[in-house]
């Protein structure tokens, strides 16, 4: 069994047929507008969040639906759904998707109080904690992936004492928890992105499994979680990828790969270049996974992306560098929305198997 994943217009995730719905483990849909997606749902016990970015190419809606593989094959238990706090999931056999949202709600900084602790690191730490319990109790113990959201990823926190920008708030939050549940080493940190988004709650969807991955990282950079203190206070945690199998297959989950050389951002304001750095980079974790397996598994032409634009108007060149590279056309969903560093125009996540 594998995982499968397909680009959907949004629209039509309402109408797959019942043998369909019964194979997906969930979805991250991405639209112009929240309010606009809530008039619609999924079949009421797939998880799925609404991410406010726009599409950028193909239909207006997009959907990136994850199906078990498993059941187009073998004879097994029917997917099972249901809530924990505010987590939403949906589980198989090998793997278990889930997904959780969390208002940055005012009462959480007391203004002008001697604890003001941001309100984006409280919800962090309350979504983070929420999802390693419901993990352990479940036995899915191992996490695969991650995929963070929040609203204004690049904004400075003027709003609270700290002052700190709220991606590094975020890595405050994650870091902590990931502590706290004894995860933080290097081989625990499962492949992950963090974008920005015009608007909304904080978003976290995540894979999690029965056996452990794998954690792959890139010669070429540094490791997230040893970054120097200029890019904030506590690390991100995640690795640059992670090899897990799933039953027969084998699959890579890569994380959100940007032009990032050692630690530091190259290209700044070169579109192109940023995304030829970024496919070295996604390259580069390919060859290490393949070095690690023992043999040319992973091929990322046949990888599934997500690529993540700043500046819409970027995305024509992009697409041509990408066709450049590949040559040939690739499966990709292009979305708007911003990168955890102000300098940063592209970020590429990709799943090969
Ligand atoms: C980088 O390489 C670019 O904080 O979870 C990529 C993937 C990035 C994941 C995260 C951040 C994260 O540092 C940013």
């Amino acid at each position: 069994m594998g995982i499968q994943i397909e680009y959907l217009p949004l629209t039509a995730l309402d109408c797959q047929p019942p043998s369909w719905q019964d194979k997906v483990l969930g979805a991250v849909s991405f639209g112009e507008s929240a309010d606009d997606l809530k008039g619609r749902h999924l079949h009421g016990h797939i998880p799925e969040i609404y991410l406010n970015a726009p599409v950028l190419a193909g239909s207006q809606f997009a959907s990136e639906a994850l199906l078990d593989d498993a059941l187009n094959t073998e004879i097994s238990q029917p997917l099972i759904s249901d809530k924990h706090g505010q987590i939403r999931y949906r589980l198989g056999e090998h793997l278990l998707f889930g997904v959780i949202s969390l208002d940055e709600s005012p009462e959480l900084t007391s203004p002008g109080g001697a604890n003001t602790t941001p309100a984006l690191q409280q919800v962090t730490e309350i979504a983070y904690q929420q999802i390693f319990a419901l993990l352990d109790v479940l036995g899915y113990t191992h996490v695969y992936r991650f995929w963070n959201y929040m609203a204004d990823i690049n904004g400075n926190g003027a709003d609270t004492q700290a002052g700190l920008e709220r991606y590094r708030q975020f890595n405050i939050g994650r870091k902590n928890v990931f502590l706290q549940v004894g995860r933080a080493q290097g081989h625990q940190l499962p492949a992950a992105c963090a974008l920005g988004l015009r608007s909304g709650p904080l978003s976290i969807a995540f894979l999690a499994g029965k056996t452990p991955s794998v954690a792959i990282e890139n010669p070429r950079q540094v490791k997230a979680y040893h970054y120097p203190e200029q890019y904030g206070p506590l690390t991100p945690s995640f690795s640059r990828a992670t090899l897990a199998q799933l039953g027969q297959q084998l699959c890579l989950f890569i994380s959100g790969t940007a032009s990032i050389v050692g630690h530091e951002t190259l290209h700044a304001g070169d579109i192109v270049g940023q995304t030829n750095e970024t496919l070295v980079n996604l390259e580069a974790v390919v060859s290490e996974a393949n070095r690690i397996q023992g043999g040319p598994v992973f091929d990322l032409s046949n990888a599934c992306f997500r690529v993540y634009v700043r500046h819409a108007g970027d995305l024509d060149r992009i697409r041509e560098t990408l066709r450049n590279h590949f040559n040939r056309q690739v499966k990709a969903v292009f979305v708007q929305a911003d990168i955890c560093r102000e300098a940063l125009l592209i970020e590429i996540e990709a799943t090969v198997q």
